[in-house]
C-alpha cells in the first residue's frame, strides 16, 4: 500500500510551529490531509480559518478530507469531539470527510489514520461517473 504525501503548508503559511499542517495526497491532489495539534487548544480557531481556506479552493473543490488530531497523549489536548466541533467539520456538505485521533509521539492511531486514508480515496474514486 502506498500513499505518496507532501507537506503544503502549515497555518498561516508557516511549515514549522502552528497548530496545524496541510499534506496533499499523490501528485494529483486525490485528498487532503489536514494535521492538527490538539495540543494547542488555542490556537484552532487559526486552524480553522486554514481549513476552510483550503476547502474553497476550486481544484481540491471535491477532494475527501481526512483530519488527524495529533498529540492525543498530551495533558493539554483537547479531545477529538472537540476539536471536530472548533474546526466546524459537521458543516462540511461537499466531500467525504472523517476525523481519527492519533499520538504520532506513542504512534497510536496511525494506521487507523492511513486505513481511513485509504478508504476515503476508494470511496471517492467509487463515486466519480
Ligand atoms: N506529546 C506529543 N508530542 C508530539 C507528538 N507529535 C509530535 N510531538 C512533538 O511535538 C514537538 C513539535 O513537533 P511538531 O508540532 O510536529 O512541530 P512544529 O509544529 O514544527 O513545532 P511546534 O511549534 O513546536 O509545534 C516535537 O518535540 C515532537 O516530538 C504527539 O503525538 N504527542
Ligand atoms: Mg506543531
Amino acid at each position: 500500500m502506498g500513499v505518496p504525501l507532501s507537506c503544503r503548508g502549515g497555518s498561516g503559511g508557516h511549515l514549522l510551529g502552528g497548530p496545524s499542517k496541510v499534506l496533499m495526497v499523490g501528485p494529483t491532489k486525490a485528498a487532503i490531509v489536514f494535521v492538527i495539534d490538539s495540543a494547542k487548544p488555542l490556537q484552532l480557531k487559526l486552524a480553522k480559518l486554514d481549513l476552510w481556506e483550503i476547502l474553497q479552493e476550486n481544484e481540491l473543490k471535491l477532494c475527501p478530507l481526512l483530519v488527524i488530531a495529533n498529540k492525543q497523549d498530551s495533558k493539554e489536548s483537547l479531545p477529538v469531539e472537540n476539536v471536530s466541533d472548533e474546526m466546524g467539520l459537521s458543516n462540511i456538505q461537499d466531500r467525504m470527510w472523517s476525523i481519527i485521533a492519533i499520538s504520532a509521539l506513542e504512534t497510536e492511531g496511525v494506521d487507523k489514520a492511513l486505513r481511513e486514508l485509504c478508504r476515503l480515496l476508494d470511496e471517492h474514486r467509487a463515486s466519480m461517473p
